[in-house]
């Protein structure tokens, strides 16, 4: 797998989810009701409310799949849409087979654990294509 062409920093920089769904904002204004609008959540934070938010986004589009995993179908969709950079230039049924490498317990579907597989492993192949580009400084 390599994202050595991929565009950095965007993983992140999704707009963040807005809306009754924000666990987050909830998480953040429980015992402080009267404070919710004035917390301001982290990068972190809205990163997290992304990939959350992304994750509901195509495991709800097929009406007749669960609402809370990803279908074949549904991560195709995902990859293709979310992922340009990375789908475009991979071999035919590379997806296929990320598919059943994620789908752990091999029922079909992509629970958020096992999508959360596929973030940590894109995450890490940036980090190390960053850390590979950045020169070594030398004091
Ligand atoms: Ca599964």
């Amino acid at each position: 797998m390599s994202l050595s062409d991929s565009r950095p920093g965007t993983l992140c920089t999704m707009a963040p989810p807005s809306g009754p769904l924000s666990p987050l904002k909830k998480l953040q204004s429980w015992g402080k009701p009267n404070q919710a609008k004035k917390i301001t959540p982290t990068e972190t934070e809205r990163c997290i409310e992304s990939l959350i938010a992304v994750f509901q986004k195509y495991a709800g589009r097929e009406i007749t799949n669960s609402r809370n995993t990803l279908s074949k179908t549904e991560f195709l969709a995902f990859m293709n849409a979310e992922l340009p950079s990375f789908t475009q230039n991979q071999e035919p049924g590379v997806l296929d087979r990320m598919m059943k490498k994620l789908d752990l317990n091999s029922d079909g579907q992509l629970t958020f654990d096992e999508f959360l597989n596929l973030i940590g492993g894109l995450a890490e192949a940036c980090h190390a294509s960053f850390t590979r580009a950045q020169p070594v400084k030398k004091i």
